[in-house]
């Protein structure tokens, strides 16, 4: 390795680790679910971890991300506290929405995270709205508003799309194509001519990419952020992966021909990274070692989140919106 290469090696090293615990994390909580330690849905990033990643590199922690409900990727790579998002999966005190929320909840708006959503394409208006106030105060913020293909069908995205175009907003809109919308082939259900044909009949210049190669991920991010931040928002990013697990984790994912799942689970964004790195001279050494670092961080963070106790009853109607009802009924 020369010095030229050195900092885009440690960047990418820093990237794999985040991918590790991204993965580590949901195979966890995906096996938790299962083994009725966790209640409520829990949906798994497993195999889309280089979108979330990449993306997020290119973002201050001044910057916003809105997500969807397959959120546990987007928050850890924002930087949410692990910890703290075991404790909310748990349903404990600690969490980082005081264990209220739950793994399609998680949020935490002092890091800029706006938060998982459960209804499919609402996060997306979310991230319109934040990138209203950001242009209307004058910030220097962008907003990326995460999705998968099939919110490409609601109207509410649509309605995104037209205002952040009309407003021209600092926002990227990045959706993850894992093929799959639950049980149903997002193809089967879309019209037109392709994912991005909905940007550009809004006037939103976009990109496809390959979303399993870190690579292409951070440099595409990185030019759209830049672009976004210097008032040439918005933009869409197309970024094409493969979910590799059911919808969610009580799912088995018996719809799927086994050899299209193969084909896919053979191209591992993690394994393509430590391919990379390997053949820029890191030692394999070090990446097992990174593998046992997040291993037992995430072993921690389970041990802490089942010793957490559960919120305090005094905390029920805490952050509970007050729609005008005198009394709770
Ligand atoms: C408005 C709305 N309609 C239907 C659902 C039920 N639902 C939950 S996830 C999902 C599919 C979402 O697919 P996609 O957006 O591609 O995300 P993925 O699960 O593939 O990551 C549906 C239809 C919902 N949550 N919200």
């Amino acid at each position: 390795m020369n010095e030229t290469q050195a900092p885009q090696i440690e960047r990418m090293h820093g990237m794999f680790l985040t991918m590790l615990l991204i993965r580590a994390f949901d195979e966890y909580a995906g096996q938790a679910r299962r083994d009725g330690k966790l209640r409520g849905s829990v949906h798994e990033y497993i195999g889309e971890e280089a979108i979330a990643t990449g993306v997020c590199a290119n973002l201050l922690p001044t910057d916003y991300i809105s997500s969807y409900h397959r959120g546990h990727g987007h928050c850890i790579a924002k930087g949410a506290d692990p910890v703290a998002m075991m404790k909310e999966l748990y349903g404990k005190a600690g969490g980082v929405c005081g264990g209220k929320g739950g793994s399609m909840h998680v949020a935490d708006f002092s890091l800029g995270i706006l938060g998982a959503n459960g209804v499919v394409a609402d996060g997306v208006t979310i991230a319109v709205g934040a990138a209203q106030a950001v242009k209307l105060r004058g910030e220097n913020r962008v907003v990326v508003a995460f999705f998968g293909d099939g919110a490409l069908n609601r109207g509410p995205l649509l309605e995104a799309l037209n205002w952040a175009r009309v407003f021209d907003l600092p926002v990227v809109f990045v959706c993850e194509d894992n093929t799959w919308s639950d049980k149903t082939r997002t193809s089967s259900v879309t019209g037109g001519s392709g994912i991005l044909a909905r940007a550009a009949a809004f006037g939103i210049p976009g990109e496809t990419i390959d979303g399993n190669d870190l690579l292409a991920v951070d440099a595409a991010a990185r030019r759209f952020i830049n672009d976004a931040r210097a008032g040439r928002g918005p933009l869409f990013l197309h970024a094409k992966t493969y979910r590799w697990r059911g919808h969610l984790a009580l799912d088995k994912g018996l719809y799927r021909d086994p050899a299209e799942v193969a084909s896919h689970t053979a191209d591992d964004p993690i394994a393509r990274t430590a391919a990379w790195l390997i053949s820029q001279g890191v030692v394999a050494a070090a990446l097992e070692a990174d593998r046992r670092e997040v291993t037992a961080r995430i072993n921690a963070a389970v041990a802490e989140a089942e010793a957490a106790p559960w919120p305090d009853m005094k905390t029920l109607f805490e952050d509970v919106q007050d729609a005008g009802a005198p009394t709770w009924r």
